[in-house]
Order: structure tokens, then sequence, then C-alpha cells
């Protein structure tokens, strides 16, 4: 049981106890932040937010730029001085910026001078924006402040603290709120009990702040541990693995998709300093565990987050790792699996995942909550099933399941089997629809640089991993598959094209 004052805020509770001289944030250039310079910029930015900018408890404030300490400390200041942040991505496009603000009913935004030019185009009605960053001509910092701390905003418990924005993989973005406690409970679930954090740990990793697994993963796990987190701007693999072993960085964060990507350039980099290695945002095949774990001896923490729940709740690391299971609730949180009207399916057979715990989905204003929260369990979309020990396993994306000639088919059981081939870098399978079997299956495959797209050989090889009836009708190779901002396969683009 988390237990909370009525009273909190989560800003000032992740700034607070931590030795000023311990380093807080730094990044790939050698900036270095301790703790006692990011508790001065944010109590700043806090003062110009309240002071120059007239930002007042409860208004919402758009938060935009590259992953960078200065927009870790926006974020903080916003939440310190009681207003709601709401984090956007960098790549995101002035129409989607214009419908978030919208949706947000957004006032002010505090803006990273290289990402501005979209927010500007977005033309939002009443916008305030002021920029942060080199060579800003409104820079936030060269608006008056006073030199002194800024005493937080006693907000409460259950005030909204943030809204972070979803599109799913489809769809209209959602915002979901998120309370001050919120922040807390989940790194006071996830954060203490499966990644076990420690004040000497030097987390880094490839999602955005714009997205919760990112600003989960290197701002308010370390800031609760008291540890320290290298903020990358550019965090693709080939920036990870230098920087891994130029920071000893012992708590990463990334997808599958970016593990895959690493092993592929692994030899000659040092990554010995990892201790713990975190995968969300998309399944995790068996295969690329097994394959980390022989080529560094780390034990992937595989997990499942939404942004309707703020962050992980089933996971499990350690001994406790099972490859190809998700892993089972993280303390705090209820799982299960059950049918569309609600009744627990029996261990072993597929149903839909129903997550309870001490974070919950509350979307802005949208209609979408009554099929996301129904007889109080959220119902995140994924099909799972619970093996008889207690073990969540992932089948597929409720709407990715396959049905041929009367089969089920889970697409990402047919990808794991394209991604053990060694040429296979990436792999998505859709159902198309077919008058005889109701729908085939399809795959599409991204392949190594400079390997032969065969298809003829590939399904030979497929024929020897999977029961005929899951093998692929037509295979077709890629440079790239379609992804969300946040990484996400979107294989409903896949099968548009593959109907058009
Ligand atoms: O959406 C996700 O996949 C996710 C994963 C981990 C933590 C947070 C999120 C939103």
């Amino acid at each position: 049981e988390l237990h909370y004052p009525d009273r909190l805020n989560c800003a000032a509770e992740l700034l607070a106890g931590t030795d000023s001289a311990r380093p807080a944030f730094r990044t790939a250039d050698g900036e270095a932040w301790t703790y006692g310079d990011l508790r001065a910029r944010v109590d700043r930015i806090a003062h110009v937010l309240t002071g120059d900018l007239g930002v007042v408890p409860g208004n919402r404030v758009l938060l935009r730029g590259p992953t960078t300490p200065w927009l870790a400390a926006c974020w903080l200041a916003v939440l310190k001085a009681g207003a709601v942040a709401v984090t956007v991505l960098a790549q995101q496009r002035p129409h989607e910026l214009a419908t978030m603000c919208g949706i947000a009913e957004i006032g002010h935004a505090l803006c990273d001078v290289r990402a501005v030019d979209d927010l500007v185009k977005a033309d939002v009605p009443g916008l305030r924006i002021t920029t942060f960053g080199a060579d800003a001509p409104d820079d936030l910092l060269r608006r008056p402040a006073p030199d002194e701390p800024f005493p937080a905003v006693e907000t409460a418990a259950d005030d909204v603290a943030l809204i972070a924005f979803t599109s799913g993989t489809t769809g209209r973005p959602k915002g979901c709120m998120h309370f001050h406690r919120d922040v807390l409970a989940v790194a006071d679930t996830f954060g203490r009990h499966v990644l076990r954090a420690r004040p000497d740990d030097v987390f880094a990793g490839s999602p955005p702040l714009g997205f919760t697994f990112g600003l989960g993963g290197l701002v308010v796990f370390p800031l609760r541990a008291g540890a320290s987190a290298l903020l990358l701007e550019q965090a693709g693999p080939r920036q990870l693995l230098p920087a891994i072993a130029g920071h000893r960085v012992s708590v990463l964060f990334t997808a599958p998709t970016a593990y895959r990507a690493m092993l592929d350039e692994l030899d000659g980099h040092d990554v010995s300093s990892l201790r713990r290695c975190v995968s969300a945002g998309e399944n995790l095949p068996a295969s690329t565990w097994h394959t980390w774990h022989e080529r560094t001896g780390v034990r992937i923490v595989n997990g499942i987050g939404a942004t309707e729940l703020l962050h992980i709740f089933i996971s499990a690391a350690d001994e406790a790792v099972r490859p190809g299971s998700t892993g089972v609730p993280v303390p705090g949180w209820r799982a299960r699996v059950q049918d569309e009207r609600g009744e627990p399916v029996p261990d072993g057979q597929p149903g839909l995942l129903a997550v309870q715990g001490p974070v919950g989905c509350r979307y802005l204003a949208d209609p979408r909550q009554r099929v996301y929260v129904r007889g109080g369990w959220n119902i995140t979309g994924d099909t799972y099933v619970r093996d008889p020990d207690g073990y969540f396993r992932y089948v597929a994306r409720a709407d990715d399941m396959i049905i041929s000639a009367g089969y089920n088919i889970a697409g990402p059981e047919v990808e794991d089997a394209l991604l053990r081939h060694p040429d296979v870098v990436e792999a998505a399978v859709v159902g198309r629809p077919d008058a005889a079997r109701g729908q085939v299956v399809v795959a599409y495959a991204v392949l190594k640089e400079g390997a032969d797209r065969d298809e003829d050989a590939l399904r030979t090889y497929l024929k020897e991993e999977l029961a005929p009836y899951k093998c692929p009708r037509e295979i077709v190779f890629l440079d790239s598959l379609p992804r969300t901002a946040t990484g996400k396969l979107q294989r409903f683009r896949l099968r548009a094209a593959g109907e058009g």
C-alpha cells in the first residue's frame, strides 16, 4: 500500500533530500548538473513562470524540445509552480501540436528554441511561447527573477500534475491526466521494487521525455533514487553504445528494436557497466532476450507500460525473469485476463489484459474513457495469457490477432520467428482480408544491409519454424517499417497498404 500526504507536490519531493553536490544530469557534450544546480535552475524557472509569465496553479504549460537537462528542469519547475506539464514530442508536426493544444487548452509553452518553428506554425490562438536554449532571443533565463528559493505550491496529492498524450497506434490523440501522487507511485512501485535503483546508478536511454516511458526512466526514477541520468539529444543505438561506455551507464531504458540494433554494433563497445536493461514499448521476443544475455551477460527486464497508466505495471527482474514472458504484476498492481464481457478466463487461455493499481486511466474529455476503463479495470487493448505459475505472456495487441481459416494467429509469434533469421532486422505481420480464408498472413521484413531479398528462402526457413497455417502467404521486403513518434509499430498502415 502506498500512502502519500493529502498535500503533495511531486516535483518538490523528487528534488528534496539528495546532497547538493551529487550529480543529477549530464549530457554527451560534458555538461554536468549537480542536484544543487538543478534545484537552483528549477527555482529560477518557477519564479519566471509565476512572475513575468503570469502562470497560476492549474494552468497547462506545453513543454517541447530534445532531451536536455533544461527540458527536465522546465518540467520540474512547471510542477513545482502547481501548473500542469503537457509534454509533447519534438517530432510532432504543427497540425498535431495544434490538436493537442486545443484538447488540453494550453495557454503557455516552454519550447527549446530548436523546436519552436513548428509550434509557431501550429498557430494556436492565444498561446504564449517562451523559448529556452542557446541563442533564443527571449530566452527564459534572461527574464527577471528573484535569486532566491521558490517555495513549492502546496498542491493536493490528486491535483493533476501532467497530461501525457497518446495517439496509440491509430487515431486522434488522447490526453491522459496524471496526479502528483501518480508520479511518485510509479517510482515507488516499478522503480523501487523492480529496478531497485541506487544513488550510484547512472540512467540513460532512448525514449524522449515527451513519452512517459522516457520521463519515468530518465527523470522520475533517477531523481526518486537520488541517482543521476545521462540525457542524450540523439539516442539511437549508434549514440547509446559509446555513451554507455563513456559514462558508465548502469540502467538503460530502450525498446526491443534498439536492443537488436545495438547487438549488430556491439563489437568493440564496453557495456560492462550495465546492471539493468529495461525493455518496453513493444513486445520483447525471447530470441532478443537470449542474444542480449549471451552477448552482455545482462538479463533484460521486460515490461509492459501504458501512457494511460503512466509507466510499467507488469515486469520481472533478476532471477524472476522468464524469457518470452512479460513478468508478474509489479508490487502494488493487480492484473488478470478476461473476456469481452469482463469475466476472467482460465489460466493458459488468451483474453484481454485488465489492470488495476495506484494509477488509472483518466482521459481528458474523451468518450474513449468508457472503452479503456470497464468494471473498474483498465483494459489496455493487449491480448495476454496468464500461465498457471502467474506469469503474463504477451500474445498480440487485441486488434492484431489474425483469424485465418478458423485458426487464431498472433502476428508477434510469426514476427519472432522472422527475427530469429540472421538476415532479418525488423518484421511486422498482419492479416489481409481473403474471400476463402477470412484473412491470410502477410509478413513485412526489413533485411540487413546487403542481404538478398529472397522470398523463397525465407519462406523455406519459416516452414521449419512455424506450423503451416501460421506461415505467411506473402513476404514483402521494405526499407523500414511505419512507426509512431514513440517507436510503436503501426500495423494498421501495413493493413491499409495491403488492402489498397
Ligand atoms: O506505451 C508504452 O509502451 C510504455 C511503456 C513503458 C512505460 C510507459 C509507457 C507509456
